[in-house]
């Protein structure tokens, strides 16, 4: 199965990866290009290894599909995931008067009294973001992310492109084509991003009914970012393919640097002890075709027994 090939993966990195500083100054073990594939008609690729929270998955891909850019969305629904990159813009703007907050990603992992600073920061900044309007439009927005440039590609003309719309549509009526993409990697943006995209390209295949997607992602923390990757892009495909008509074929995942940070170690020696069990399956509400009218509720995970989470800090 697909798990099999993510355990392998972390094996592989352990085994043969390159020691590396990177941005974070956490240190890496790295390998470059990597391919996992998950046959989706085994069952929905939810790690059971450890618990991989299909609910932050769902409401981050919904975020995107809506070409929402602010964190305000992903609040109102408990999702967290994004908050350190925003409350870095926050930070280091002049409107913000509390403690000194520089490299908190770190720091808050090695000082305790700085972590509760951290916390309470935090805390008013998510408190503010929910219920300031004004505050939100200023400090929610992670610049031109994914959702922007899925949705709302500016061109040098001033006008924007749907790629998402424009993809679904192409896969409708000319599925065979062969360039069925859609790139968040919009090298003119990059600058104005709050974190320049992970999962910079995807392209569909449609084949005897089935539809497969791989992705390309140039930069994958492997114990925490890549498994909830991996369920993301199986749910915008069995989106699509649900509009579309289709059956659900392969997920394709392929790595540029794929890396273990090494504060992770302890953590993927942990999960590569455990057995794979049987994958959950995924239930979408008939009632509904368009992938842009989903909401949370629509989607439920079903069967799912996975190994219990194991937390691990987060490089900022
Ligand atoms: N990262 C992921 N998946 C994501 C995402 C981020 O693995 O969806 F948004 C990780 C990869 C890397 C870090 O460890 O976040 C991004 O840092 P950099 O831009 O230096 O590659």
């Amino acid at each position: 199965t697909g798990e099999r090939a993510y355990l392998q993966l972390c094996k592989d990195i352990l085994a043969n990866g390159s020691g590396r500083n990177d941005r974070t100054n956490t240190g890496t073990y790295s390998i470059f290009g990597y391919q996992m594939r998950f046959n989706l008609k085994e069952g929905f690729p939810l790690l059971t290894t450890k618990r991989v929270p299909f609910k932050l998955v769902a409401s981050e891909l919904l975020w995107f599909i809506k070409g929402d850019t602010n964190i305000r969305y992903l609040l109102e629904n408990n999702n967290n995931i994004w908050n350190e990159w925003a409350f870095e813009k926050w930070i280091k703007s002049k409107d913000y008067t509390g403690p000194e907050m520089n490299n908190f990603g770190i720091r808050s992992q090695q000082d305790e009294a700085f972590n509760k600073q951290y916390q309470e920061q935090m805390t008013i900044f998510k408190e503010k973001i929910l219920t300031d309007n004004i505050f939100a439009e200023k400090y929610g927005h992670l610049g031109d992310v994914y959702g922007k440039q899925w949705r709302n590609w500016k061109t040098s003309q001033n006008n924007s492109i749907d790629q998402l719309k424009n993809v679904i549509e192409q896969i409708k009526h000319n599925p065979n084509s062969r360039r069925h993409i859609v790139s968040a990697w919009n090298p003119e943006d990059i600058p104005n991003m709050a974190l320049p995209p992970c999962h910079t390209m995807f392209q569909f295949y449609v084949a005897d009914n089935t539809l497969s997607c791989q992705l390309y992602q140039r930069s994958g923390d492997v114990f925490l970012g890549v498994p909830f990757n991996i369920a993301s892009y199986a749910l915008l495909t069995h989106l699509i393919a649900h509009e579309c008509g289709l059956e659900v074929g392969d997920f394709v995942h392929t790595l540029g640097d794929a890396h273990i940070y090494k504060n992770h170690i302890e953590q993927v020696q942990t999960q590569l002890e455990r057995d794979i069990r049987s994958l959950p399956t995924l239930k979408i509400n008939k009632e509904k075709q368009s992938i842009f009218d989903f909401e949370l509720s629509d989607f439920e995970i079903v069967d799912y027994n996975p190994h219990p989470t194991i937390k691990a800090p987060i490089a900022v």
